[in-house]
Order: structure tokens, then C-alpha cells, then sequence
């Protein structure tokens, strides 16, 4: 990256030196994580360069956007409509953070026992470390889970902007009702914040927008139903974890074009395995980036991931939003539709969530399921046990990792991960 970026990065309030150090470490992770995979697609270069540019050249188009006058919209969960962003001629980045840092000064404001989403969000913020927060007019908090609703009320007064989000925990009509008042009253907001007015024609076109990028996932999806998969599941997590970050429409392009070259791969039979590799999908808490740890030790072990069933994968991505209204009422109720199908583990009862993954799992011609949980995340190391024992009596072999941000366990995991794979070669 260039060292031109040093004063933008000055002038958004980084702590150089951590940043730096952050810079160190990522720049090798993901040379050595995806550079050198075998039978990479010529189209994940495009990846390969937003994410060495990912603190430069993307924080320096949204401080020229903010020049020109657009609000930037941080947000932490999948549940933040970008469709109403984009309406009001905003940006929405991702937040999330899939790494540890400054965990000792995390843990002066949480306890321990915090899941490393969390605690990896409060490092960030308090080490001054990420670009895409300081860049942010607004960062959204939204109130999910019990560690993320009670860590916002700390989190506020860490950053100068944060606009917290109820959300339901039940799909009941209330439960919509609650979601409905709440879109409402983000669109209020950020007509607000924006100095303009939300109309028919712009959340017409936030939805074009949105329903393309998500088309395009799920084209992408499809494609790895093939065997030999065609792309291998870091390469498709990267994807999902960029989903987050770039501009959307040339988001869009880019995997539309990775999707021809891996049909015209399918066409041909190559693939990124040999056809019978063991497939396997992921599912449960999201992988933000650079959480790599679980998919490169699983593809190290000689099976291929298939799809992720996360909200950095299938369950951010699934679903499009109807456009044939002609309000705004409409319209909004259509995005509460699109969005109450998010099958997260904060909704009780959430019986549509076993019912994905084994959907996925049939789908994507998957031989196992890994249920991926973060430690102390109890909405879905809970909910691990009703998806492990619906898959099983399917006759899908699953697996339970439960694991956090640290590197202490990889040699126990990778143990597992290699037992579970001979399993499904078996
Ligand atoms: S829609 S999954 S992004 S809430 S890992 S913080 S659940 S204790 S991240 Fe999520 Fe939105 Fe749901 Fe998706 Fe809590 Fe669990 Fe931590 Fe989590």
C-alpha cells in the first residue's frame, strides 16, 4: 500500500504506529493464506487488489465521497438495510471486526467472557487501529444479542456517532411491527443526517442496487454446487467478507465476472479440487474479516468448502426484495419481508435456520456440516445442538468448533478438522 495514505490516515485519527503494526501482520496472513492456493480463478486478482488496498484506496473513495458531500454508514450486523443508505446517497461498510487487538484494554470494558466479535470491535475502536470506523458519519449498533445490545450502551461512549437499531427477537407479527417502526425511523434519521428526502424512485433504485449484488452471490453460490467446485471456500468467504466493503455496483461486476470464468471452468471440468473431494458447509457465527482461521484449516485438510451458511455468506446474502411498489409504504414493508428472512440465532423460536442449513447442505451436494461458534456466543453454540442432531438424523456427518480469534487451538482443531475429513472420505 502507498505510504500517501499515512496522512489521510493521520487525518482520520489512527494511531500510526498500531495501525502499522495491524498492517504487519495482515499483509503476510493473507499472502500466505490466498496467494498461494493452487487453480485460483484469474478473476479473484480483483479481490487480491481491493484487499491490499483496503485501508487505502477504499477509506480514501469514502473521504472523497464525504467531500462531495455523502454520508458514510458504518454497521455492525447484516440486519442494517443498505437499501435505505443508498436511497439517500450514502455508503454502507461493513465494521465488524475479525480480529483481536488491544484485547487487554477491551477487557478493561467488557468481561472476558465476551464473544471476540465483540471484544475484536472494542479493540479496534480503542487502538485506533480501523479506518473504516473513524471514516464513518454514523456507525450502527444494532440490538441483537444480549453481548451486542449491552456492549452498545459501553460502545457509545467510545465513539462520538453511534445510532443504535432495536431489533426483534421473535417473527412474530410484534416482531415485524417492531422491525417496520424501526426502518422507519432509520430512513428519518438518515434523511436527517443526509438533507434529503427518502422517495419512491431512490429506494426503487437502492433496491436495484442491493437485489444486484445479492443476484450475483447467489449466481456465485449456485456455481459451487458443481463438483469439482469450481472455486475454493476461502476464495468464496472473501468474497462474502468483501460484500461488506466495496462499492456495490462494481462489486456486482466483478463477481458476475468471476461467475462466467467459473462456468466456463465447470464447462470444461476443472475445479480447484479433484472431482470427490469431500465438500463441506459451514455454518453459524460470521467470519469478518481477516477471520480465516477455520475455512484454511479445513481446506488444509483436503476437503473443499462449499457454502457458508453465516451472515458473511448465505444467510446475509439470501433473498432479494420485491421493487413493484409505488410508496414508500410499500416499499419499506418489502424490506421488512426481505429482512425478517435473516435466519439469526437472536430470533426464539428460529426454526428456518436448521431447515437452511440443510437445505445448503443438500443443495450444495455437501458431504458434512462444521458448525463454526465463537466462545460465549450463546445464541448459536446453543442452537448448534438442535442443527447437529437435525443433520445427523439426515445422515449429515457435523462437526463442533467452538473457538475464538486466538491461534492456541489450532494445532487441537486441525486434529479434529483431519479426523472429521477421513470421516466423510470414508
Ligand atoms: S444477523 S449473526 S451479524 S447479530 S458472535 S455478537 S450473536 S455473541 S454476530 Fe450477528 Fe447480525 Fe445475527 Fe448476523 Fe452476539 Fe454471537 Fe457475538 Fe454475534
Amino acid at each position: 500500500m502507498s505510504d500517501d495514505y499515512r496522512s489521510m490516515w493521520q487525518e482520520l485519527g489512527l494511531d500510526l504506529d498500531a495501525h502499522d503494526a495491524l498492517l504487519g501482520v495482515l499483509g503476510p496472513l493473507y499472502e500466505q493464506t490466498f496467494t498461494r492456493q493452487p487453480n485460483r480463478p484469474g478473476g479473484m486478482k480483483y479481490f487480491d487488489f481491493v484487499m491490499s488496498e483496503v485501508h487505502g484506496l477504499r477509506i480514501k473513495e469514502l473521504m472523497d465521497a464525504r467531500q462531495s458531500g455523502r454520508k458514510v454508514v458504518g454497521a455492525f450486523c447484516t440486519f442494517v438495510p443498505e437499501e435505505i443508505v443508498l436511497a439517500l446517497d450514502g455508503i454502507l461498510v461493513g465494521l465488524c471486526a475479525g480480529a483481536e487487538f488491544a484485547t487487554e484494554e477491551a477487557e478493561k470494558y467488557l468481561p472476558r467472557n465476551t464473544c471476540a466479535l465483540i471484544k475484536g470491535a472494542f479493540g479496534f475502536a480503542l487502538a485506533r487501529v480501523c479506518p473504516y470506523l473513524c471514516a464513518s458519519d454514523v456507525v450502527v449498533g444494532e440490538n441483537t444479542c444480549d453481548g451486542k445490545k449491552k456492549a452498545y450502551e459501553i460502545f457509545g461512549g467510545l465513539v462520538p456517532n453511534l445510532y443504535v437499531m432495536d431489533l426483534p427477537q421473535t417473527k412474530r407479527a410484534e416482531g415485524r411491527a417492531l422491525m417496520r417502526a424501526e426502518f422507519a425511523r432509520f430512513a428519518s434519521y438518515m434523511e436527517e443526517l443526509t438533507g434529503r428526502p427518502l422517495t419512491v424512485q431512490a429506494l426503487k433504485r437502492g433496491i436495484a442496487t442491493v437485489n444486484a449484488k445479492r443476484s450475483a452471490m447467489h449466481r456465485l453460490a449456485r456455481l459451487r454446487a458443481a463438483d469439482p467446485s469450481p472455486i475454493s471456500g476461502l476464495d468464496g468467504l472473501l468474497m462474502n467478507q468483501v460484500f461488506f466493503y466495496d462499492d456495490p455496483v462494481r462489486f456486482t461486476a466483478s463477481v458476475n465476472t468471476i461467475c462466467d470464468e467459473l462456468e466456463a471452468r465447470i464447462a470444461r471440468g476443472e475445479g480447484v479440487a479433484a472431482k470427490g473431494t469431500p465438500r463441506v458447509v459451514i455454518s453459524g457465527c460470521p467470519m469478518a474479516v481477516p477471520n480465516w482461521k477455520l475455512p484454511a484449516i479445513v481446506e488444509a485438510a483436503g476437503a473443499v468448502i462449499v457454502g457458508e451458511e453465516s451472515c458473511v455468506g448465505d444467510r446475509g446474502t439470501q433473498g432479494l426484495t420485491a421493487d413493484d411498489g409505488n410508496s414508500l409504504d410499500e416499499l419499506l414493508d418489502a424490506l421488512v419481508d426481505r429482512y425478517m428472512g435473516i435466519d439469526c440465532a437472536i430470533f426464539s423460536p428460529n426454526p428456518t435456520r436448521v431447515a437452511h442449513v440443510s437445505r445448503m447442505a443438500s443443495e450444495l451436494g455437501a458431504d458434512g456440516v462444521i458448525h463454526y461458534g465463537l466462545q460465549f456466543c450463546a445464541p448459536y453454540q446453543i442452537e448448534a445442538g438442535p442443527v447437529e442432531r437435525r443433520l445427523e438424523d439426515e445422515g449429515v456427518p457435523t462437526l463442533r468448533i467452538d473457538t475464538d480469534y486466538g491461534q492456541e487451538d489450532v494445532g487441537q482443531i486441525r486434529t479434529r478438522v483431519e479426523a472429521f475429513v477421513e470421516r466423510l472420505r470414508g
